[in-house]
């Protein structure tokens, strides 16, 4: 099939890019549309175009495959072929339906009018991929919705609806037959003679822009963005698009999509794209296998995380039950509910419509029995194996035949749970991350015994949730609390030895995690840290810190106590001299003398755990690849994605030198410190971890 196909409608010509799955601008499509548009150019018949993608989709963007193989470079350009479009005489019209995001919708700005579905989506996603748009993006976008909307919009990625775009000047008119409507307006533009729009040469919104709106946003974003090089040069090139000639800000947008192009960000980002998409494959599943469609679902347990589980479900459309024994539970859990969707009405993110409509999905139910008819049940009750088993009995009683029963552990042992039913093939962990409405990962977790449709379901029900899927082996903490672990006790090490809360989370915070391991702490609660510590096997050759027990003890719960790590004032962190004594304490009585710990030092102390035990969940296959290792961080733990995960630090830091750090330090550090075996074998052999699958079978084998 030709990339570009063309077809005439009586006078107008219908260019259709066709490059499945997501009809990226790729060289073959660029060569096809420089053709056909040149064939309309020549054929007389023909006084106008239109352009528009096939199966329902205009164009995702540039190949990100041929961004990073440099292709995307190769001629004709996608300024080239921009180029012609607006050297051409005859209108041009694009007919937008499924998304038109990155060069694809460059493309479409370079038409002279746009005409987008009902549902279509357009945008310039390219930050999420440490990229500026390179195709003319910020300064065309720039000029139909000015610079307000062009900063927002650009440094955030967002897909804006087809709606939004029309109010915004981004498209011009919005249709439930996009194809349709874009031909006729192409020979009404003929009939009428109209004038050419083009939109590189609109002036107005661009002039006499104060400055200030610049500097503004720079220390909006400031903190978000910290670390990051794309965001900054999105601003400097919509800031060029309003300060200086046309083509002079053309080339300065160029010139930093090469800087961004070229930068370690821009690959770690592209890594992150493909490791989610590859995180939702799973080997072995047979094909035939389906999906069980999840019409109606329930929640075990209001609480805050039963409740932002029910939350998410209402959100993607699904009715949901919640099931609370306590009457009192219930209503609080309900209130926090509505509450959390008051909030998001007066934050503008939500009608008060949708808000009511949304929130109808939700039902209170205090018995069991009303959860008969649920598709699939999740508890979400107090983390306790016998509480668990209790509630999955009583599921198993009352659920139809068919239901999933999931449980929402983050530590405990699905296969325990599993038997606690007549049905362990249909019951499975759906680890979500408080809180759930919010928070993007979902990390399911198969026991031994969850049959492939199950899990199947589990892993489309995720992505209908608008969810980030990861899929977990069943082990103690699963993939990302298990890693936790060791990296959490470092931090407390760090601190015996000398580091103090501040220091050890500005490191990481300045490394571009969203909070630091103390804070977080103190946020989750150090009396749950405490107890979930307590209830796990550690090697007989390691040992805990006493410092959070005796946080704990000293009623130092964290910034629900207003104290923790920190004094808190609201949710403003203060250093604490009583923490510093503490802690001193604690170093005396271990006979530990404090000294100075450079902060090169605490960053390696504490990713290094991470590696480790990542590398571990490989070997032992309870992540399915290292890649999913730092999807599970990015989205769950809040590691920067521009630095890719921990698995991609490592290989970026080189596995060998990450053995060598680790040989250094296992002797005064103790067991934790020792690589494990994968690693060393990679390091040894100069593999990667791609070849992580091939070297644990060898390894295993050897
Ligand atoms: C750019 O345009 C730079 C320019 O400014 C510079 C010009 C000089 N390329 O996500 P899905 C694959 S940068 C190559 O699972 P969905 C994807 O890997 C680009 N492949 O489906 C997957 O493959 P597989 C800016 C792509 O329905 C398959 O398509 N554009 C691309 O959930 C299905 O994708 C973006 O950043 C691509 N551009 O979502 C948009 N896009 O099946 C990125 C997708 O083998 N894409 N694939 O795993 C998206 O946002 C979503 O893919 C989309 C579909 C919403 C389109």
């Amino acid at each position: 099939m030709a990339a570009v196909s063309y077809q005439t409608q009586g006078e107008v010509a219908v260019l259709t890019i066709a490059n499945p799955p997501v009809n990226a601008l790729s060289l073959p499509v660029r060569q096809a549309l420089v053709q056909a548009l040149q064939q309309a150019a020549d054929d007389a018949a023909v006084k106008a175009i239109v352009i528009t993608g096939a199966d329902g989709m205009f164009a995702a963007g540039a190949d990100i495959n041929e961004v990073a193989s440099g292709l995307v470079l190769t001629p004709p350009v996608t300024r080239d072929v921009q180029a012609q479009m607006e050297r051409a005489s005859k209108p041009i019209v694009a007919a937008i339906a499924g998304v038109a995001f990155g060069a694809g919708f460059e493309l479409a700005l370079a038409c002279h009018w746009r005409v987008a579905e009902t549902r279509a989506r357009v945008g310039l996603p390219e930050v999420k991929l440490g990229l500026i748009p390179g195709a003319g993006g910020t300064q065309r976008f720039t000029r139909l919705a000015g610079p307000e909307a062009a900063l927002e919009a650009i440094t955030a990625g967002s897909a804006i609806p087809a709606a939004r775009a029309r109010e915004l000047g981004l498209v011009d008119e919005v249709a439930e037959d996009a194809l349709a409507a874009a031909i006729a307006l192409a020979r009404r533009a003929v009939a009428e003679h109209r004038p050419l729009r083009i939109a590189s040469d609109v002036e107005d919104r661009v002039r006499g822009v104060d400055p200030g709106l610049f500097t503004a946003f720079r220390q909006k974003i400031a903190f978000k963005a910290r670390g990051q090089l794309a965001p900054g040069r999105i601003i400097d090139s919509i800031e060029a698009a309003c300060t200086r000639p046309k083509e002079e800000a053309l080339r300065l947008e160029r010139q930093y999509f090469f800087e961004c192009r070229d930068s370690a960000q821009r690959e770690a980002l592209v890594h992150v794209f493909f490791a989610e998409r590859a995180a939702r494959k799973i080997p072995g599943l047979p094909a035939h296998v389906q999906a069980l469609p999840v019409r109606s679902a329930a929640v075990v347990g209001a609480g805050t995380m039963g409740g932002g589980i029910a939350m998410s479900f209402a959100n993607a459309g699904i009715p949901v039950a919640v099931l609370e024994s306590s009457r009192a539970a219930l209503e609080k859990g309900v209130a926090l509910i509505r509450k959390n969707y008051s909030a998001s009405v007066a934050r503008g993110r939500l009608t008060q419509k949708r808000a009511e409509e949304t929130l109808a999905l939700i039902h209170g139910v205090g018995d069991y029995a009303a959860l008969a008819s649920a598709d699939i049940i999740i508890e979400a009750v107090f983390e306790d194996m016998k509480v668990k088993r209790e509630v999955f009995a009583r599921l198993d009683q009352v659920a139809a035949p068919g239901a999933i029963l999931a449980t929402n552990t983050s530590t405990l042992d699905v296969d325990a749970i599993a038997a606690s039913t007549s049905r362990p093939e249909q019951v499975v962990g759906t680890h979500f991350f408080s809180p759930a409405h919010v928070m993007k990962l979902l990390e399911n977790v198969r026991g031994q015994r969850t049959s492939a449709q199950t899990i199947a379901t589990v892993m489309a029900l995720g992505r209908t949730l608008g969810k980030i899927v990861v899929l977990a082996g069943n082990c103690e903490g699963f993939i990302g609390n298990r890693m936790l672990m060791y990296y959490g006790a470092e931090a407390e090490f760090l601190l015996e030895e000398g580091a103090t809360p501040e220091q050890i989370d500005r490191v990481i915070e300045d490394f571009g995690f969203a909070m630091g391991p103390l804070a977080v702490r103190d946020l989750a609660g150090n009396d749950v840290g405490f107890l979930i510590r307590r209830g796990r096997k550690l090697p007989a050759d390691e040992r805990w810190s006493p410092i959070l027990e005796r946080l704990v003890a000293h009623g130092r719960l964290g910034q629900k106590a207003g104290r923790g790590f920190y004094r808190y004032e609201g949710r403003t962190r203060i250093p604490d001299p009583e923490v510093t004594a503490l802690i001193e304490g604690v170093s005396r009585d271990l006979g530990i003398a404090r000294r100075q710990i450079p902060d090169e030092e605490i960053l390696d102390r504490l990713l290094h755990p991470l590696v480790n035990e990542g590398a571990r969940v490989v070997e032992q296959g309870i992540a399915l690849r290292a890649s999913d290792v730092d999807v599970v961080y990015i989205h769950g733990y809040g590691f920067p994605a521009y630095k890719g995960g921990p698995m991609y630090w490592a290989r970026q830091t080189g596995l060998a030198r990450v053995v060598e750090t680790m040989q250094r330090l296992a002797p005064t550090h103790g067991a934790r410190w020792r690589p494990a075996p994968l690693l060393e074998h990679l390091a040894a052999s100069g593999e990667d971890w791609d070849n992580a699958h091939e070297a644990k079978t060898t390894h295993n084998s050897s």
